[in-house]
């Protein structure tokens, strides 16, 4: 079984029919990733445990999605060097501009790489995890590629009626 290098972190169960666009990825991928309930202000605790002991479990990058007063992303990065991906989660009362403006403005010196609101956000975290991986990791670099290479051979030259 191939080392969990990936961990998909999020605030609460709301968060997962988002997020599991992402771990979809990764499994499409052969990605071995862990998942967790990480909330800011629900568990902060948990939440320091997870960043401080990130970087010695050996995972390479942190997908992190949260809705309204995202914190989660950003706090995670302030406690772990591992890459954190910051996935903004559509809320009902603003859209997800609430969560995108709450992840997207981290000061200097605690990057989070945010993606798009929504599903199409998890997904490319997800491929996200997958490029920084595949660039120590050369048959993912293929899998990637042949992805990569089939999403554009399914888009149709042409416009079609339903
Ligand atoms: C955030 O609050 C979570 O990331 C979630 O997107 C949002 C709402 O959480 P629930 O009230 O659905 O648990 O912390």
């Amino acid at each position: 079984m191939a080392e969990t290098r990936v961990g998909i972190i999020m605030g609460s169960q709301s968060d997962w029919p988002t997020m599991k666009g992402a771990a979809e990825i990764l499994d499409e991928l052969g990605i071995a990733y862990e998942t967790r309930i990480v909330s800011a202000h629900r568990t902060p605790d948990r939440l320091w445990e997870y960043g401080k002991t990130a970087a010695d479990r050996g995972l390479h990058v942190i997908i992190a999605g949260a809705g309204g007063a995202a914190h989660l992303p950003g706090m995670m990065a302030s406690k772990t060097r591992v890459p954190v991906v910051g996935v903004p989660v559509q809320t009902r009362a603003l859209s997800g501009v609430d969560s995108l403006y709450s992840i997207v403005q981290m000061p200097k010196g605690f990057p989070v790489a945010t993606m798009a609101i929504g599903a199409a956000g998890a997904a490319n975290a997800g491929l996200m995890a997958a490029g920084i991986l595949a660039l120590q990791d050369s048959d993912l670099a293929q899998r990637l590629d042949d992805w990569r290479e089939a999403l554009s051979a399914s888009i149709p030259e042409e416009p079609q009626d339903d």
